[in-house]
């Protein structure tokens, strides 16, 4: 029963069960051992795991965060000429954690210390999402803003200088619109720029 209750697409199990890369779970033992990290993070239902599929592709790694029955997604993607383990964190609201998802993302980014984190938001809700860009920031995290969902930002009519956006924040800011593989090549070449200068 377990098998059907996990979270993967049913195309990726299938994947890896025809190539025989992987189990029924979609799981492959990818070493993705001493790789720079890119950590995905952000509120739930942001779009952090359509974007973790675009970047990732078929091949990722689900596993418990060690201690706990929070699962967290790995995988990898070349930036520039380099691979990084990417990794789709649970959601998280604040720095200031309540949750067991919360906690494991904090920790995550504390102790495996991503070379770069994306903090996607819903553009649609940029107010209520930007204090934890700002407390990223703050915690000297190495921060880069996807404003996804802007496809529906754009249908409500809402205007983002972004631009001035990356003035005030002093960090890049791109737009997405992930469930439509909108913005995410920009969003790669802005990573790639990062990286390099980091
Ligand atoms: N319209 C639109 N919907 C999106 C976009 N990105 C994600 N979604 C939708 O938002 C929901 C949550 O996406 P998901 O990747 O699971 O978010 P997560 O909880 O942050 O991992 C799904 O229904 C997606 O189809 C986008 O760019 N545009
Ligand atoms: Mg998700």
């Amino acid at each position: 029963m377990d098998c059907c209750q996990n979270k993967i697409s049913w195309y990726k199990k299938l994947t890896s069960i025809i190539l025989g890369t992987g189990n029924c779970h979609g799981e492959v033992n990818q070493d993705t051992k001493g790789l720079e990290k890119l950590a995905l993070i952000g509120n739930p239902n942001v779009g952090k795991s359509i974007l973790f599929n675009s970047l990732t592709g078929a091949y990722v790694t689900v596993s418990n965060y060690p201690g706990t029955t929070v699962e967290v997604s790995r995988g990898r993607c070349k930036f520039g000429n380099r691979d990084y383990e990417v990794i789709d964190t649970p959601g998280m609201y604040s720095m200031m954690c309540i949750t067991d998802e919360e906690k494991v993302t904090r920790d995550l980014l504390l102790e495996e210390k991503p070379k770069v984190v994306v903090h996607v938001i819903d553009a649609k809700n940029i107010q209520r999402m930007l204090p934890l860009t700002l407390q990223l920031i703050e915690s000297s995290i190495p921060v880069i803003l996807a404003l996804n969902i802007m496809d529906e930002a754009e249908r409500l009519g809402l205007k983002i200088d972004i631009e001035g956006l990356e003035k005030e924040l002093g960090i890049p800011v791109i737009a997405t619109a992930a469930a439509l593989n909108r913005g995410i090549d920009k969003l790669k070449e802005r990573i790639e720029t990062y990286v390099k200068a980091a």
